[in-house]
């Protein structure tokens, strides 16, 4: 078991190259709860088995574990995360269950620099791909935004921003990401920044990816 985890573990660092912090608290937090065959969604290798769409409702995830093959990442020394939740404090229209949400109350004054990222999605064929989620955001100190990786992680762009809204925005979201059309290894994240305060939170739910 322990000759199996570290051969896993190259093969995501090599993957990762410039990525290695984040890519190392993926593989940790991955390997720990989820079967190795879910381990390397990832990878260039595994692309004809990469599914042509998600649609996640994080139902039954709990605190801050990932299932699925989605991931939970951070900077060093910033260690409020995402996690899974089922309350009704600051929960998105349209949720029920879990979901996923990032409170500045369980850190208030910390700094935060973390992403929740999906399973590599198979883009190719597509021709008007989309990400859709039930929000319910408010930033405050705080920024959020959806990004996409067509490397495998190593470099991000900017799908959605967050809007600076003051009182919040709530609803579901729909993002055209013509930019990863026919596209294999799609990835997608939920990134969140700044600083943790009393009022700042952002929570999704229902997260979908692909075609509609
Ligand atoms: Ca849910």
């Amino acid at each position: 078991m322990k000759q199996h985890h570290s051969v896993q573990r190259r093969r995501l660092l090599s993957i990762f190259s410039g990525f290695t912090i984040a890519a190392t608290v993926f593989t940790v937090s991955t390997l720990s709860d989820q079967p190795a065959v879910s381990a390397a969604p990832l990878s260039q290798e595994t692309g004809s088995a990469q599914p042509t769409s998600v649609y996640t409702e994080f139902t039954g995830w709990r605190s801050w574990t990932p299932q699925e093959g989605w991931a939970i990442t951070h900077a060093p020394g910033k260690d409020l995360t995402w996690k899974f939740v089922d309350t009704p404090f600051a929960r998105p229209p349209g949720s029920d269950g879990s979901f996923a949400g990032i409170y500045g109350t369980d850190r208030p004054e910390t700094a935060v620099d973390t992403s929740l990222v999906s399973p590599a999605v198979d883009l190719t064929g597509q021709e008007s791909p989309v990400i859709e989620f039930d929000s319910a955001y408010y930033p405050y100190l705080l920024t959020g935004g959806v990004e996409l990786s067509l490397n495998g992680g190593l470099t991000w762009s900017t799908a959605w921003e967050g809007p600076a809204a003051t009182g919040g925005t709530r609803g579901r979201m729909t993002v055209p990401i013509p930019q990863a059309a026919g596209h294999l290894g799609v990835l997608v994240r939920f990134h969140s920044s700044g600083r943790a305060n009393q009022y700042g939170s952002w929570s999704i739910d229902n997260v979908f990816i692909g075609t509609r």
